[in-house]
């Protein structure tokens, strides 16, 4: 079943499990905008309980991904407004672009087709996976119109990318293309522009065989001890895998166990349990 529904801004289609998510202002190469910012935010908490949507893909329509946030309706139309105001519109963009995808239920693959500029960077490195064009152009071009990469901006970067790099590219702000981004761990993987769209559903399909509750935990597990000392994300680990079994309707884990220790049907090194058994 394919569903969509109507944005001004973004496009979301429902296909097979996977809800492809496009920034839709390809005449603005995908600049995000307030309206933009407020209607990404509604389209994730309405997919977050769809249960046709079973992995996001994140992406943009046209020659971009997103040339970054919209310097005309997002900094310059904004510049006369009170400093709460200001921030009301700063929290709109956070909000959707790491607050909220950084933990959120399913899992979600930025697929990046073209520009991918600085503002850019904060949804890209949210999303669990990346798989980018070779042929994409990305760029921290902050620096070259005077400002510093807020928004988050920066700690994205600083958690995917090395000290070097980071510098390097946040205090030159030249270009670089896909298979750097690869090369550096921006992206997990850059492929041709022509099969970039079938490698991002193959990537979905995998994920869309897994067991969402597991996948729900494992990755926001792995996102909260990232930055904890090893106590305490020992006791986090605990805690959460024990959530993860009580909260599992698939009751998983115990049925892998049967699987592979009393029927010795498969093997759990090289495939998963079989849901469907
Ligand atoms: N904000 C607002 N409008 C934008 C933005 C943006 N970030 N990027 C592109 N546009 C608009 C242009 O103003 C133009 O609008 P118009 O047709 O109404 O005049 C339209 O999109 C097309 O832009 P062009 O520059 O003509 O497109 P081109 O394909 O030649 O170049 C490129 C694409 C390289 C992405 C260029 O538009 C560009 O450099 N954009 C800015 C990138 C950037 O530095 N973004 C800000 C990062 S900093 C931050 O996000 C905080
Ligand atoms: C940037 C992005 C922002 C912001 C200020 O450098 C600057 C980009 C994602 O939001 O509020």
């Amino acid at each position: 079943m394919t569903h969509e529904t109507r944005f001004e801004t973004i496009r979301v289609t429902v296909d097979e499990g996977i809800a492809w998510v496009a920034l839709n202002r390809p005449d603005k190469r995908n600049a995000m905008s307030p309206t933009l910012n407020s209607e990404m935010k509604q389209a994730l908490d309405d997919l977050e309980i769809n249960d046709d949507a079973g992995v996001i893909v994140l992406t943009g329509e046209g020659e971009a991904f997103s040339a970054g946030m919209d310097l005309k309706e997002y900094f310059r139309e904004t510049e006369g407004e009170s400093a709460i105001v200001q921030a009301r519109f700063r929290r709109a963009a956070t909000d959707w672009m790491w607050r909220r995808l950084m933990h959120y239920p399913k899992p979600t693959i930025a697929m990046v087709n073209g520009w991918c500029f600085g503002g850019a960077f904060t949804p890209l490195v949210a999303c669990d996976l990346a798989i980018a064009a070779n042929e994409a152009t990305f760029g921290l071009s902050e620096i070259n119109w005077g400002i510093i990469p807020a928004g988050n901006v920066t700690r994205a970067v600083a958690q995917v990318m090395n000290h070097r790099d980071s510098l390097y590219y946040i205090m030159t702000g030249e270009p670089f293309d896909g298979r750097k981004a690869a090369e550096m761990g921006l992206v997990n993987r850059s492929v041709p522009l022509a099969d970039l769209r079938a490698a991002t559903e193959q990537l979905a399909r995998t994920l869309l065989g897994k067991n969402p509750t597991v996948l729900r935990q494992a990755k926001s597990a792995f996102k909260y001890v990232e930055s904890l000392d090893w106590d305490t994300a020992e006791a986090m680990l605990g805690q959460m895998a024990a959530a993860t079994a009580a909260q599992d309707p698939e009751r998983g884990r115990r049925k892998g166990m049967a699987q592979f220790l009393d029927e010795k049907s498969f093997r759990p090194g090289l495939e998963g349990y079989r849901r469907d058994a």
